[in-house]
């Protein structure tokens, strides 16, 4: 069934939603976004990612005309408008129409684009087995470009380290900062678990601030696992007893072979299962509902 989408205050069909040529968000990648998941009728971390949002804009000088109540309150009616219970939110805001020449003073005023849909899900195999991941030559930017913490509409970068590692046979793509510390993977951040520590990098090594990753750090606590930010090298993933990844779209996710050396045993570990069990009952039971309550 055709989508409604929700651009610019209205709710119109996925084929009458299009962009202006001119808009800066496709002429210069200059905008930004989240992606979002609805799990039966409830936002997961809805509110955090409406700060990321606001974050991400804030350091781009994009001042966005909505406030966090009405972004979420215009959320939760795309979902609405497509009678979804399950599903991933992606959410655009671009610069807006401007003329072509870099500057945005010509773009007037910033377009939000907001989709609601069904979301493809990683096959259940990825997660029995585990992911292959190859470290990728493209490094994440630092801290000298643009910041790696905003969540921008230009993802190239992180594109072709995806498709590099996707044609070296990973899964993921492991990114290393240009100090060639870990980072994290090409849409997931990576943790690894050493002899009962879970350790991931603090994400002033490049990695992006994710809010799974957050929620991470709340279930070591509800599962009395010590966690602990370490910069890492690949040596620590190689060496590792366990390692996983997490992302909105992954969730929780095994990995079991950097670089074709296996990570432990090669196979997802006992305390993996335990945080993507511990992940799914949360999803299940929190959120923003998307009825009211
Ligand atoms: N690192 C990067 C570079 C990401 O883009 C994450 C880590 C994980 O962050 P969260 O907050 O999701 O735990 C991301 C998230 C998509 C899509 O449609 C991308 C992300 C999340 C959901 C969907 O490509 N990136």
């Amino acid at each position: 069934m055709a989508l409604k989408i929700w651009y610019d205050g209205s709710l119109v069909d996925e084929a009458e939603a299009r962009v202006p040529v001119f808009d800066h968000g496709l002429l210069y990648g200059d905008g930004v976004f989240e992606g979002i998941r609805f799990y039966s009728g409830r936002v997961f971390r809805l509110p955090e990612h409406v700060d990321r949002l606001f974050a991400s804009s804030k350091a781009i000088l994009l001042e966005l005309p909505w406030s966090r109540k009405e972004i979420i309150e215009h959320i939760l009616e795309t979902i609405r408008a497509n009678n979804l219970q399950d599903g991933y939110v992606r959410l655009l805001v671009t610069r807006g129409v401007g003329t072509l020449g870099l500057s945005p003073e010509s773009c007037k005023r910033p377009s939000m684009i907001i989709i609601a849909a069904d979301i493809r899900l990683y096959p259940q195999s990825d997660y029995d087995v585990g992911l292959k991941v190859v470290t990728c030559v493209t490094r994440r930017p630092s801290h000298s470009s643009l910041s790696p913490q905003v969540k921008s509409l230009n993802y190239l970068n992180n594109v072709m380290a995806k498709v590099e590692a996707a044609r070296a046979g990973g899964r993921e793509g492991l990114m290393l900062n240009e100090q060639g510390y870990v980072a994290e993977c090409t849409g997931d951040n990576i943790f690894i678990v050493k002899n009962g520590l879970v350790c991931t990098p603090p994400v002033s090594d490049g990695g992006l601030d994710g809010i799974t990753r957050g929620v991470i750090f709340e279930l070591a606590k509800q599962l009395d696992v010590t966690i602990r930010e370490r910069t890492m090298t690949r040596f620590d993933i190689m060496t590792a007893h366990e390692c996983f990844l997490t992302g909105t779209a992954a969730e929780v996710i095994p990995a079991v072979e950097l670089d074709h050396r296996p990570i432990g045993e090669g196979v997802p570990g006992p305390l993996t299962a335990r945080f993507i069990e511990a992940y799914r009952a949360l999803v299940r039971n929190s959120g923003t509902p998307i009825n009211g309550e």
